[in-house]
């Protein structure tokens, strides 16, 4: 248990801990000569079940509320330090306004300098404080008066914490690690030393940890846990790490920043989040008013972005966006406190909610939807809430990682919920099994409606179909999920086209008849120079433009490919071409072949061949160096054509390539690749007709 003292300026929380403890955190030459605390301090108490309990003493001055503000973050249990010679005063408000703020609810008020004061007077502060505590977090808790010039109380006290520091419940370490730090210094023979409290998590020696937000890479030396030597320390325990690492010095770790699981560094600079205006404020909150903004050790500028309609009232609650002047580390659920930008008074404070605000569409009713999801601090409960609204589907590398939830936590949410996932970009997007059942319905009636409207299309393209769906995943989490419904054959993706598995294109009668011209003039023995778009139209007396169309929508088939403007070739004869490359690269002593030596294969003459290369070189299919070129085998599938319809090629009949037949890794011989002239291929003397 981390015990925090708060209370006005020489009230005597100093000489407390002190009495308690034994050890004088007033370290400081400045301390001790001006007889008060500055920066924090920090003692340990052995209790007599084991455990050790730690204290950290804050200073009272309002100048110094920054630093109490630092030492808060991360204790569970508050020493209210009231004298009973001077009462409430205004630093006991204000720290009794951050302890509640922070959400700390376990607590004692001591009562020092009991031996000042009679018992009529005494009775009165007493009075005085219940009625101070009401409707905070520390309402109801015990008051205990003490001395530490007589002792009185001292001894209670003391025993009232151990009591205390069996109930507090054990904080969850099952969490992702993370450390605010409040100290970094150099301790000679051993390094770089940071302290501060562990507020999720736990870590160990040999442990990778980032420091945040600036991204320094460290590794875990050694550790010590509430003053003493550890493997291993947890939620709850301040501890102080030596680490070591590139960079990684006392001047480049400060107060403020987090040592974390390199896994949750994601420094935001734009957060939603509930604040709760302070009571004793004297005016609203307005639309983007500059405060100074205290989470954990740290202190950032901010703006106020209002989420509702009207400025915060004194002693209200709403939704607002934190803007700030730079990113911080920090997880959802996280409290935080708002100060005045002069630092002179606290005014208020409250949970992060969404650590990915946007800065755009920040107050529509969808986003406040998701929200009021955020703000359920049962992560497996906020996750089922944000699948059950729009957009329906989370990112869960996100979710999990703003929430520094550890793997087992993450797998065992996603198997209570039953999540359907998608990976991609290395992120998992979730959706609920609903949500799943009733996108994959859509999706496939979608494209039953398309092919049974554009029979000659090959499917419907990836971004359209993406568009018309809800809901509206990105397009990596798409194509992911995708490619599942192809593994599972509901569906087929052809390049950017998708098209249910048993779609086959048929082209209209129409076009039929003109391809079953057009075909053989591009694929007969002058295929490797086919006539281009023009000279088709000219020779079969149709119009260019019909000719275009229809020679792209083969294209989109996998028929046909345009090599050049208005140059289409058979698909069978780019893939002959593509034999013939991967001989002449065979054959070459270092792989590498002229464009000449191409053209002499093809005999089509030089710009013809040139073209052909350059569109291999477009393809990734040829790699170009200079004059010369090489064949790319990781692209040679490119234009392949499926073995089985190699068996009706349209011109079978014509001489064998002259092509070698190289071996694939299958180790079966290389087929001469087909379009898709299947249903359309024509008897060899039909064939010769048309040529002439
Ligand atoms: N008579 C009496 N004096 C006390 C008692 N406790 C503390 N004092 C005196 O009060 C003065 C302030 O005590 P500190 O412990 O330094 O007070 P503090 O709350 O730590 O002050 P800051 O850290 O500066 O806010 C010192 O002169 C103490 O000797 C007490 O129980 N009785
Ligand atoms: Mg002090």
């Amino acid at each position: 248990m981390i015990v925090g003292t708060a209370g006005h300026i020489d009230h005597g929380k100093t000489s407390l801990v002190r009495a308690l403890t034994g050890v004088d955190t007033d370290r400081l030459k400045e301390e001790k000569a001006r007889g008060i605390s500055i920066e924090l301090g920090f003692a340990y108490l052995p209790a007599p079940d084991g455990s050790v309990l730690g204290f950290v003493d804050v200073p009272g001055h309002e100048k110094f509320v920054h630093n109490m503000l630092a030492g808060a973050t991360g204790i569970d249990f508050v020493l209210l330090v009231i004298a009973a010679d001077d009462g409430v005063m205004p630093q006991t408000r204000e720290h009794l306004a951050i302890v509640d703020l922070l959400g700390i609810d376990r607590g004692i008020v001591a009562l020092t300098k009991a031996d000042l004061v009679d018992p009529p007077s005494r009775a009165k502060v007493v009075a005085d404080i219940a009625q101070l505590l009401e409707g905070t977090s520390l309402s109801g808790a015990e008051i205990v008066p003490v001395s530490t010039i007589s002792g009185d109380g001292i001894d209670e006290l003391r025993d009232r914490l151990f009591d205390a520091a069996h109930t507090i419940q054990a904080r969850a370490d099952a969490e992702r690690f993370r450390l605010a730090v409040d100290r970094s210094f150099t301790l000679p023979g051993i390094g770089t030393v940071v302290t501060g409290t562990v507020l999720s998590g736990s870590v160990s020696t040999g442990d990778r940890v980032m420091i945040s937000p600036s991204g320094l890479v460290a590794r875990v030396r050694s550790i010590h846990a509430q003053d003493r030597p550890t493997e291993r320390g947890i939620a709850g325990q301040r501890c102080a790490l030596n680490l070591a690492g590139d960079g990684i010095t006392k001047d480049a770790i400060e107060r403020g920043q987090m040592v974390l699981d390199p896994d949750l560094h994601a420094p935001t600079d734009r957060i939603d989040a509930t604040l709760r205006l302070l009571a004793t404020e004297a005016k609203s909150v307005s639309q983007w008013m500059p405060a100074r903004l205290h989470h954990a050790a740290t202190e950032v500028g901010a703006r106020i972005v209002l989420l509702g309609d009207t400025p915060i009232p004194p002693g209200g609650e709403a939704l607002v966006q934190l803007v700030l002047d730079r990113p911080i580390a920090a997880a959802e659920g996280d409290r935080f406190v708002l100060r005045d930008t002069t630092a002179q008074r606290t005014i208020g404070g409250g949970e992060f909610l969404d650590l990915r605000a946007p800065a755009r569409k920040r107050r529509t009713p969808e986003r406040l939807a998701q929200l009021q999801a955020h703000a359920i601090r049962d992560a497996e409960q906020a996750l089922a809430g944000l699948l059950e609204i729009s957009p329906h589907f989370a990112d869960l590398s996100i979710f999990v990682r703003d929430r520094a939830l550890g793997e087992n936590q993450a797998r065992a949410i996603g198997e209570r919920l039953g999540l359907i996932k998608a990976t991609a970009g290395g992120h998992v997007f979730a959706l609920s099994a609903p949500v799943w059942l009733r996108l994959k319905r859509s999706l496939l009636a979608t494209l039953e409606s398309f092919h049974s409207e554009n029979p000659d299309l090959p499917g419907i393209g990836l971004e359209r179909l993406r568009l018309q769906l809800d809901p509206r995943l990105p397009a990596p989490a798409f194509l992911s999920i995708l490619q599942g419904l192809v593994t599972g054959q509901e569906i087929a993706l052809d390049g950017a086209w998708v098209r249910l598995a048993g779609h086959e294109v048929r082209l209209t009668a129409e076009d039929e008849k003109i391809w079953s011209k057009v075909g053989p003039l591009i694929g007969g023995g002058e295929r490797f120079r086919p006539p281009r778009v023009r000279d088709i139209g000219t020779m079969l007396m149709l119009r260019e433009p019909e000719v275009r169309r229809l020679l792209k929508l083969l294209g989109r088939m996998g028929k046909v490919d345009e090599v050049a403007h208005d140059h289409f070739f058979l698909r069978t004869t780019v893939a002959e071409m593509v034999d013939i490359i991967v001989d002449l690269g065979a054959t070459a002593t270092d792989g590498q072949f002229t464009a000449a030596q191409f053209r002499d294969r093809v005999d089509n003459g030089r710009k013809v061949a040139i073209q052909i290369l350059e569109f291999f070189d477009r393809h990734g299919v040829t790699l170009r160096r200079g004059d010369l070129r090489r064949v790319n085998k990781h692209r040679l599938d490119l234009f392949r054509v499926a073995e089985a319809a190699s068996r009706n090629q349209p011109n079978s009949g014509r001489e064998s390539s002259p092509v070698g037949r190289p071996d694939f890794k299958s180790g079966r011989g290389r087929e001469p690749v087909l379009g898709g002239f299947d249903s359309l291929s024509l008897p060899p003397q039909k064939m010769k007709d048309l040529a002439r």
